[in-house]
C-alpha cells in the first residue's frame, strides 16, 4: 500500500477537554506520523468552506457554530493507507456505534461533537490539506 497523507482536525469539543495529547497518542500508535500541526480557531467562512458538501444539511448550521465555538488542531498525517487507517483509528461518526479503543469510542460526546475529522478519500484529502496548509508547513 502508498504513503498517503490525510487531513485531520481535532475537534472543539476535544481541546476544551484537554485531549490534543491524548487523541495524538492515538494517532501516533496507529503508526500514523504527524507531519503538520497547528492549533487555529477557524472562521465561519473557513467552517463553511470546509463543510460546503453538507450545506443542504438539517445539521449544518450547527456544525459550523460548533467548529467555530472553540480552537482546533488541524494536521496533516501521513503513512501507509493513511487515509482509511485514520478512519479506522476514528471510529464511526456517531460514537455509540464506534469501535472499542477508536477515538470516537473512547472520548466523542455525540454524533456533533465527534472530537476528530479525517479526509475521506485521496481528492478530499488533498482539497482539505491546501485549504488549511502551504507546502513548507508540512514536513515529512
Ligand atoms: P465523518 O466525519 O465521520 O466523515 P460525515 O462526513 O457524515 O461524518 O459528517 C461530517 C460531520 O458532520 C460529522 N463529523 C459530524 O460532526 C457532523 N454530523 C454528521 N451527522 C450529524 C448529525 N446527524 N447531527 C449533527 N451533526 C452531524
Amino acid at each position: 500500500m502508498a504513503i498517503e497523507r490525510t487531513f485531520s482536525i481535532i475537534k472543539p469539543d476535544a481541546t476544551a477537554r484537554n485531549l490534543t495529547g491524548a487523541v495524538n497518542a492515538l494517532i501516533e500508535k496507529a503508526g500514523l506520523r504527524i507531519v503538520a500541526q497547528k492549533r487555529i480557531r477557524m472562521t465561519r467562512e473557513q467552517a463553511e468552506t470546509f463543510y460546503a458538501v453538507h450545506k443542504a444539511r438539517p445539521f449544518f448550521g450547527e456544525l459550523v457554530d460548533f467548529m467555530t465555538s472553540g480552537p482546533v488542531v488541524v494536521q496533516v498525517l501521513e503513512g501507509e493507507g493513511a487515509i482509511a487507517k485514520y478512519r479506522d483509528v476514528m471510529g464511526a461518526t456517531d460514537p455509540s456505534k464506534a469501535a472499542e479503543g477508536t477515538i470516537r469510542k473512547v472520548h466523542a460526546k455525540s454524533i456533533g461533537e465527534n472530537s476528530v475529522h479525517g479526509s475521506d478519500a485521496p481528492e478530499t484529502a488533498a482539497i482539505e490539506i491546501a485549504q488549511f496548509f502551504s507546502g513548507n508547513e508540512i514536513v515529512g
